[in-house]
Parts: structure tokens; sequence; C-alpha cells
């Protein structure tokens, strides 16, 4: 049954006259945005309904992906497009004289994450809904979500986003499947009447987990997964237990804020409280689940995946063995084989800062029982590389050690597989950062290459360009975003590649606007847009685009008719609030934006927009407006990287080192379709090992970079006295830990090919084509379809009209 859209209209003023006593005339964006939401859910909440019985009905294999970070930004608009619903909601508006992109602005974002990790969790949600693959989120339900960043005289300033104020329309609360988590305490074994060990508790706290489940809806197929977030209350009956303001405050608290990448120690622990929290919790909702559909737990990895992605969740593997030996009564034995069956773990980075650790005697405070249970898994651990006769390795690979717990080498040690998230980052895994475990285990390692959800980056981002590829190559590219690639058969079309021109230049009249409504600046359309969009980190190396526009304004202002092509540098970008380095960043970037947009002197040729809040419903209005895509970091430090895939995607030309999936797009774009720079992996493997580089020679010696770092520090650039310098000394005094000075001239060349290369307009638009028809190879789905076969063993299930990703299979009202 489709919907018509006389039906939906009259759907929705029945609903608005029922919600609000309202027509649509005289309501708020807001009354209707919760209105056309409340329709929407009517489409798929039984769908919903009836996705997770037939999961029951027919035993299938479950996958659990448990993530610390979501970031699924907007859902009112992948839910219509996911529906079939988008057109038809688009032209009923028109119809009631309403705009809908307007009213979708209304959302606020759901920004339960800092950036890559849980935006690629929300992908897969995504993907995994779309392809009818029966895989649940879970997480944490932070009342908090990432802070909202304001720039006060260049600094940023965090605020409070308290997005649940505004009642999350698409979250259902289920106290029903509420599950109890043990915190704190002390505990001892006892031998039970039947010889059994069995651990006592005292002095334990109890906290009620209550989970709130967002329907994940998949593409056109009728099928609708679960993301389950958890919120922490305080039990009834435990009250008593939680006389003060200050310790019902602390229960509030747990899963009140998303903490930032590199917190401080404070922080910590409430972070290590939230880990246990997210994870005892859905592993214990798992475990009862399982029981009430199948008979027996020693057929647990049959039926079920816990997949950890990145180290946060690696307590998943003690709790099922807590679950496994002390609730279900398993022997050890029974109880580790079938954990390490059941887990996944997906590392997402190689630096070492962020590799967590934890002391013992902090999760002995969180809760002892896992501290015992780890201490066995590390003492076994110990036994069994001696047998093998490998206890060399031991000292490398334990997950205890001098009183800390490795929780990398914990999730390895308990999954059947470790997977890098690009080529090259899985085998600087092997090679490098795990490479013990990779001798001891190498059928463990493999790779999955980062992928994005090519229907929202396309489709939704940018509807002119999906309404040009579809009267070329037809439709399937959304089932199929392999199918991009037949534009690429179309290069010598001059009425295509003028269009994709036309398309990309609207786009940017389009955010011009946006840019000129909110920060009152004027850019021009005509320049070029170079955007760089990711977190502010060190190793991203912002830096290194910030001295190019230093000097390209130095060269300016000594001779203003320099002959470069006019350009608007357009970053976003958050700093974690206790990143001080990053945020002095921030601060220069916004100080050279003020200097740069208010001097007539430069004509125009430059501009530098910094756009407060990135986030990724800001993103999708960025991108679609990119002619060049910065993917710069210091070779060997982007695990992945996925802003690159949405840039490539929407037409953007990458300039990039040979790191992380920057190396994947070159290698299905070819050299000639992307700018390529700098140090590669061994330069800086070679550089790091042997203490090779010195970049005060490249101070000393280099006039050009001598000029740029001197106009840090020497007032050229106004109010950034403190951050000049410090900037400064961390690329002469300190040795530039990242190579930005040994890279800066290869990156001049490679952005002087792109000056000269954006001159010939259709040269440089068969290059976009080409990216785009490549980009198809970047889809999260084909990524979670190697998840699914490779890793967790599921498949598909039939949808409820018996096809799978049917055309027709549109969601009924
Ligand atoms: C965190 C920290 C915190 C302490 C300071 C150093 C540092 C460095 C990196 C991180 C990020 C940790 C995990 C993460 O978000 N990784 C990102 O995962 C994306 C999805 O796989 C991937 O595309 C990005 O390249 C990777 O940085």
């Amino acid at each position: 049954m489709k919907i018509t859209t006389e039906q939906f209209i009259k759907e929705f003023k029945r609903r608005l006259t029922d919600e609000y006593a309202l027509d649509v005339k005289d309501a708020t964006k807001e009354e209707l945005y919760r209105t056309l939401a409340a329709v929407v859910k009517s489409g798929y909440f039984d769908i919903w309904r009836k996705s997770k019985n037939s999961f029951d009905q027919d035993q299938k294999k479950q996958v659990y992906y448990f993530s610390i970070e979501f970031l699924p930004g907007q859902l009112l608009k992948s839910n219509l497009l996911n529906m079939g619903w988008y057109t038809l909601v688009k032209k009923a508006f028109q119809e009631l004289g309403l705009d809908l992109d307007e009213i979708a602005q209304v959302e606020p974002d759901m920004a339960l994450g800092n950036g890559g990790l849980g935006r690629l969790a929300s992908a897969f949600m995504d993907s995994s809904a779309s392809l009818a693959l029966p895989v649940n989120g879970n997480g944490i339900r932070y009342k908090y979500g990432l802070f909202k960043q304001k720039f006060v005289d260049g600094y940023q300033v965090e605020l409070a986003n308290a997005w649940l104020d505004q009642n999350n329309v698409w979250e259902v609360a289920r106290p029903s499947k509420a599950v109890k988590v043990h915190f704190g305490g002390q505990v001892y074994l006892k031998e039970g009447a039947d010889g059994t060990l069995e651990p006592v508790y005292e002095n334990d706290k109890v906290i009620l987990a209550v989970p709130y489940d967002t329907g994940i809806v998949g593409y056109k197929n009728r099928h609708v997964n679960t993301m389950r977030l958890w919120d922490a209350q305080i039990p009834a009956e435990e009250e008593i237990n939680f006389p003060t303001i200050e310790s019902r405050r602390r229960v509030e608290d747990l899963t009140s804020v998303l903490y930032p990448d590199d917190s401080n120690e404070a922080g910590k622990f409430f972070r290590l409280n939230q880990e246990y929290f997210f994870v005892s919790a859905g592993m214990q909702s798992i475990i009862r689940h399982y029981k009430q559909v199948h008979l027996s737990l020693l057929d647990l990895s049959q039926y079920v995946s816990v997949h950890i992605n990145d180290t946060h969740p690696a307590m998943c593997v003690a709790e099922l063995m807590r679950i496994l030996l002390d609730d279900e009564k398993l022997s050890w034995e029974d109880a580790w084989k079938q954990t390490v069956q059941v887990m996944s773990y997906t590392n997402h980075t190689i630096m070492a800062e962020a590799l967590e650790k934890w002391p013992l005697y902090m999760l002995e405070k969180v809760q002892p029982r896992l501290v015992q249970i780890i201490q066995e898994i590390d003492r076994r651990y110990a036994l069994e590389l001696e047998a093998k006769g490998q206890s060399q390795l031991l000292a490398s690979t334990r997950p205890v050690k001098d009183n800390m717990i490795y929780m990398a080498n914990l999730a390895i040690i308990g999954s059947h597989s470790v997977n890098g998230v690009a080529k090259l980052h899985t085998e600087l895994l092997k090679q490098d950062v795990l490479k013990d475990f990779y001798t001891l285990y190498p059928e463990r390692f493999n790779n999955k290459t980062n992928g994005i959800t090519v229907r929202r980056w396309l489709e939704i981002a940018n509807p002119s360009l999906t309404k040009t590829i579809d009267r070329v190559i037809g439709t399937k590219w959304h089932y199929d975003a392999k199918e991009l690639h037949k534009l690429a058969s179309h290069v010598s079309d001059k009425r295509l590649v003028d269009a994709i021109g036309q398309v990309k230049y609207q786009n940017k009249v389009r955010f011009a606007k946006y840019v000129k409504a909110t920060m009152g600046l004027e850019i021009s359309p005509k320049a070029i847009f170079d955007v760089q969009v990711k977190r502010l980190h060190a190793y991203k190396r912002q830096l290194l685009n910030l001295l190019r526009i230093i000097q390209l304004y130095l060269n300016l202002k000594q001779n203003p008719a320099l002959d470069i092509y006019p350009r608007v540098f357009i970053f976003g970008a958050k700093a974690a609030p206790s990143y001080h380095y990053a945020k002095s960043i921030i601060k220069c970037i916004n100080e050279v934006a003020d200097l740069i947009n208010h001097d007539d002197s430069l004509n125009d040729k430059l501009k530098v927009v910094f756009v407060e809040d990135y986030r990724v419903s800001l993103a999708e209005k960025i991108i679609p407006a990119a002619d060049v895509s910065e993917q710069i970091s210091t070779a060997t430090k982007e695990a992945s990287g996925t802003s690159n895939m949405k840039l490539m995607l929407n037409g953007a030309l990458t300039v990039a080192t040979l790191d992380g999936a920057n190396i994947e797009i070159k290698d299905r774009v070819g050299e000639d379709n992307i700018f390529i720079f700098g140090l590669q992996k061994e330069e800086v493997l070679d550089y790091e090992q042997n203490h090779g580089y010195h970049s005060a020679d490249y101070y000393q010696n280099d006039p050009a970079i001598h000029r740029v770092l001197d106009a840090l520090v020497d007032g050229s650039i106004p109010h950034i006295q403190a951050e000049g310098r410090e900037i400064f000394d961390s690329l002469v005094r300190a040795n530039d830990e990242y190579f930005v000075l040994r890279d800066f001239e290869d990156y001049l060349r490679a952005q002087n090919e792109v000056d000269q290369l954006y001159r010939n307009q259709t040269q440089w638009n068969k290059k976009c084509l080409i990216n785009i028809a490549n980009a198809g190879y970047f889809s999260s789905d084909d990524t979670i379809r190697n998840y699914a076969e490779d890793i967790w063993q599921v498949t598909p299930t039939v949808s409820e009209n018996g096809k799978v990703s049917a055309e027709d299979a549109r969601y009924p009202l």
C-alpha cells in the first residue's frame, strides 16, 4: 500500500488538529515539525514491531554494536527518504504553502559523539537497516550532547548542549526493559552448597538502566532496526541508599555528559563509570533476551555477536564472563570459548595517547568483581603463552601490567576478530602498533575500510547533484552506490561536465547566503571554496593550512597584483575543551580570518570563514559547496578519515597526504584526479625511529618558512601574542611533532597545481565527475556487508513483503 499526497495531507492536518487544535497557517515551525514527525512514526512503527518480532521468530543471529558515541545528526529527512516519502512530502508541503527544508531545520542534531568514530557508528546503523541486517546499536543517552561551540573574541567557548530540552520525538522509553547495574562495594567468593564459588557483594549500589529505543529505518525495504541508548536512574526500592542531593546527582550525572576524547583526571572516573554502565546494561539485556528465545548458553555465539567499537566498550569481554560464570554457572572454559566467539573489536586510532588504559584501583571502585575476572583472564593468558613457548610476547600483550588495565589488549584477547579502518591503518596495526598480537593471532586481523551513507551525503545534502546524476545513469545507485561508476564513461559528455560545474556553483551561492546571514560576511561563489572540516587536532594539521593562508596574505600585501585565483578558506572544527594547543590554533585561525576579511587591499582574493559549531547538519550545507577537500594529516596518523569520502562524493577535489583512506581514494580515482603531497609512511616512521628530523633547520634555512613563522610572533597578526608564540615554539623549539614545516613546501606545490587547474573549468569539472563516479566504493553499505559476512556471519532478514530492498517497498501510512 503506497500513500498518496492527498492521504498524507489529510493525515497531517488531522494530527495537527488532534495535537494542537490548529490550522496549518497558524502553526509554528516547531508544531509543524512535531506533527510531521508523528505522521512519519505512524508510517514505520508497525514495521519496527514486525522487524523485531521476525528476529525472534526466525531465531536470527543478532549483532549488538556497542559504541560510546553515536552521531546521527537530524533524522527527519533521512527517515522520510528511507521510507520513500521524501518527494511526496516535499510536494505535499508545497501544496500547503510550507517549506520542508525550513521545517526540518528545527530538529536539534542528535550529537552524541565527537567526530568520525560516532558518525561511523551511525552510518553503520543506517546501512545495517538498509540491508535488513539484524544489527542493534547499544550506547548512552547523554542528556547533554557534544558542547555547542561559540567564538568569543576568536576563542572557542563551550556551551551546554541540552538537546533533550526540546524533547526527542524519535525515542521511545522502555522502562519495562530496565536492568540493574551494580556499582562499587566489595566482593568475595563463597563456596556454595554444590561446591561452586559464588560471588557475594557487599555495600554495592544498584542503579537502574532504562533503555530508550530509536527506530532506524531501512532504505525502502520495510525493515527497521533499533538503536538502544541507556539512561541512569535511581531504582524506586533503592531510594534509601541515595539520601543526599549529591549522591542523587551522581546517578544523574552518569548519563549526563558526553566526554570529549581527552578529558581531565576528574572526568576520567566518570567516564569509566559510564563505560561500565552501558556495557553492563547492554550485556545483561542481551542475555536476558537470549534466554527468552534460546535454550542453552553454550550456543550463544551462534546467535549473538557483540561488536566493540574502539576500546570504550572493551569491558564487554569481562562483563559477559561475569554473567556466564556467576549468573549462568558456566565453567570458565565454556564461558571463555563463547565470549571469544561472540566478541569482535575495531581499532580506530594508532595514537598512543588515545589507547585507553585504566588503573586497577579505579575499576576496583567501579566494579570489583570485574577486576577479579580481568586478573584471571590475565593469569590464564600468561599460562597460555608459556605453554605455547611465547612468553617473550607476554609483557607487550597482557591485559594487566603495572597495575593498569590495557583495554585494547583485553579487547583483542577476548575477540575473534580485530580490524583496522583503512588498508594502511590495518597494516600499521599488524606491523607496528599490535605486531606482537599479529604474531600470536594472525587469523584475527582483518581490514574494513570505513564508508559513508551515500544517501544522506548526496540524496539529502545535495538534491541538485542527485537530479543531475539520476538523469544520466538512473536511480539504481540509490541502492548500490557502486553504480555511480557508470558516470565515468560520461567524462566526454560536455553537457554533463558543465552541469556538474553549474550544480556546484548553485550550491556555493546557497552556502554564501548562509554565511552572509549567519556571519555577516560576503564571499564570492566564483572563488575556490577550500574546505577543511574535522575535529581540531595537531595531527590533522589545520596549522599547515593556516600557514599557507598567512603566506598568501603576506605575498598579497607585498604584491597586490599577485596572480592567485580567489579562494575562500572554510574551516569547521571543534577542539576538546581541555586541549589547549588545539584551542590556540582556533584562536589564530579566527584572528587571521579577521585580519584578512577586513583588508580591502586584498581585492577579495582571500577570505577565511571559520563556521561556528560544526556538526552533522552544518556539514550537509558545507560539503556540497566545496571545491577543494583538505585531507592533510601527517602520514600514518589518520586511521581512515571519512570527510574525505563525503567531499569527493560531492565533487570536491582532494589535496591529500598518503594517509588513511586517502590512499584508497587515490587508487580509485588515479593520480591525475587528486593532489598528493607530503611525507610518506616510511619517511615518517624513519624520522620518528631515528630522530632524523630537525625542524629548526627549516626555520633557519627556508626564508619562506622563516617569514611565515615570524608573522606568528612579530605582531603582524594582532591579538595572538600568547597563541602565536605557543605555536611558533611547538614548530621551532619542540621539533614540530607532526612535520608541518617538512611538508610545507610540497603542500604549496600541490596547492599551486589546484590554483592553475581551477582556471580550466572543463578540466576541473571532469576531475570532479571522476571523483563522484568513484565515491560509491566508499559506501558504508558495502563496508557493513563486509562486517556482516566476514566478522559477524549474519545474513539479511527477508522483509515483510518477501522482498529485500525492493524498489517499490514504500512504507505505508
Ligand atoms: C582521540 C585522541 C584523544 C587523546 C589525544 C589523541 C587522540 C587522537 C585520536 C583520538 C580519536 C580516537 C578515536 C577516533 O575517533 N578515531 C577516528 O575514527 C574514525 C572512524 O574510524 C576515523 O575515520 C578517523 O580517522 C579516526 O581518527
